[in-house]
């Protein structure tokens, strides 16, 4: 079989302490079944980086990677990837700033990324590269005289035409994705925007791209393992303990503006106006560990978090009950699940999101007896497969106050139902179903 090459951004060596975040599950579960090559950023800064990739090898997957420089890292990563297509692709155009200098900084950042590559490669790889940072890769692997297939995924959604034309450059941008062998979406929804926008630029007849959508699973079984293991760890003991008998809502996010955080502490707030009689009955505890904090967006959205935290807790909190415990750490992965396990309500509410591994773990980690009640975003490619959340448009402050009330009053007997279809959806389309069918289409 031919070797798979894997290329992302950022690569988390093992290890180090995994920074949070789904692609780089989805990546190593898939180089751990094939084997391979993993390229990408060390994460690491050098006034002079070096042309040779570092090389560490681990469990059958070669990692290699380079660092860049800190006008690279803050043109194309901070500049182009995150404060350009970051909040476009989410539709969050008020946060939306171009620079020219940015998108020159992320061409080269991509052609850099390819001349590293190419003498890495051999004639029978396929190449499966990840996410909006590296659109224009396989163009410029193409350059190099790189024949091999080459496969992009994108983990974040894919605009319409019409969101897509605020970028200057978006004619280029829909033109780089014509030189792959096949371009991955994690809805058929993001699929039929790129479609609308191969259109508008190639009016007279667009050139053949493969496309599919691809919805990123978890590993199910891997959950339920963690999460009921978790429940005998101290850190879930104390935490359930901590509640002394009170019901718990949880939330874990990357600290994003796309999450809908700011917009979901507000709605927390008018819950516990409008019903008094959950007041000291119920705990929200949103574990958002920081991400991206050198960018001012988030700066911003971390001191209005604080602010909202503040305001809730001055306002409610009583001698004996705080109703808003936000957490800026980072926790293992499988305390996350025990927490997840501990509680009666999960609430997910992005603005916009590709998937969102998070609701599809919180389903997996609950007790299939006495299951908790998620509360989903209909903007998050999850609420296409968790039909059994309770669904809210996010932007509804009221809305998501209500389902909240509902989330917790909900019948046993409904809880289990729900449980179950989301717990069969979830199987039946897993981690291991989306990179073994995105493997197959790239052929
Ligand atoms: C992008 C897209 C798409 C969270 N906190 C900690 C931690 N996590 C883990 C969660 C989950 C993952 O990180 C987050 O994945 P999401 O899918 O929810 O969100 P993004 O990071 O925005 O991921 C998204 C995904 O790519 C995959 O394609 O679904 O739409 O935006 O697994 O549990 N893990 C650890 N400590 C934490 O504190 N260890």
């Amino acid at each position: 079989m031919s070797r798979l090459v894997c290329v992302s951004n950022r690569i988390t060596l093992p290890r180090k302490t995994a920074a949070p975040g789904g692609l780089a599950v989805g990546v190593l579960a898939a180089m751990r079944e094939t084997g391979g090559l993993w390229f990408g950023w060390s994460g690491d800064l050098s006034a002079n980086p070096s042309t040779q990739p570092g090389l560490v090898t681990r469990e059958r997957i070669d990692y290699a990677t380079i660092d860049l420089t800190q006008t690279q890292y803050d043109r194309y990563y901070r500049g182009f990837c995150n404060t350009t297509l970051w909040p476009l692709f989410h539709y969050l155009t008020d946060r939306f700033r171009y620079d020219h200098e940015w998108h020159a900084g992320y061409r080269d950042v991509n052609r850099w990324f390819a001349e590293r590559l190419v003498p890495l490669l051999r004639p029978d790889d396929r190449l499966w590269i990840h996410d909006y940072h590296l659109i224009p890769l396989a163009r410029e692997l193409r350059s190099l005289g790189v024949r091999q297939r080459i496969g992009l995924f994108l983990h974040i959604p894919f605009p319409h035409i019409e969101v897509l034309r605020l970028l200057p450059p978006y004619e280029e941008l829909i033109r780089n994705l014509t030189h792959y062998d096949l371009v991955g979406f994690q809805t058929a929804a993001d699929e039929k925007s790129f479609h609308a926008g191969l259109g508008g630029v190639f009016p007279e007849g667009a050139p053949l791209v493969k496309t599919g959508s691809f919805p990123i699973g978890i590993d199910v079984d891997g959950v339920i393992a963690e999460a009921s293991g978790a429940m005998r760890t101290e850190p879930v003991k104390r935490m359930i303990a901590g509640l002394i008998g009170r019901r718990l809502m949880i939330g874990v996010d990357r600290l994003d503006y796309s999450k809908g955080l700011v917009e979901r502490f507000t709605a927390y707030q008018r819950f516990l106006e409008r019903h008094a009689a959950r007041r000291g009955r119920l705990i929200y505890l949103q574990i958002a560990p920081l991400s991206r904090d050198d960018i001012q967006a988030y700066v911003t959205i971390r001191e209005a978090l604080e602010q909202a935290t503040g305001r809730t807790n001055g306002r409610f909190a009583d001698t004996d009950w705080t109703p808003l415990r936000y957490l800026n750490r980072n926790f293992p992965h499988g305390t996350l699940m025990g927490f997840m396990r501990a509680a009666q309500v999960g609430i997910v509410t992005p603005l916009r999101d590709g998937m969102n591994l998070v609701a599809k773990e919180f389903v997996a980690s609950q007790d299939p007896a006495d299951p908790g009640a998620l509360i989903l975003s209909s903007l998050a490619g999850a609420a296409r497969e968790l039909e059994g959340a309770v669904i809210v448009n996010p932007y509804d402050l009221r809305g998501v106050s209500q389902a909240i009330e509902t989330a917790l009053a909900m019948p046993l007997a409904e809880r289990q139902e729900r449980h179950t279809a989301m717990l069969a959806t979830l199987r039946g389309n897993d981690l291991r179903a989306w990179y073994t069918n995105f493997l197959a289409a790239l052929g």
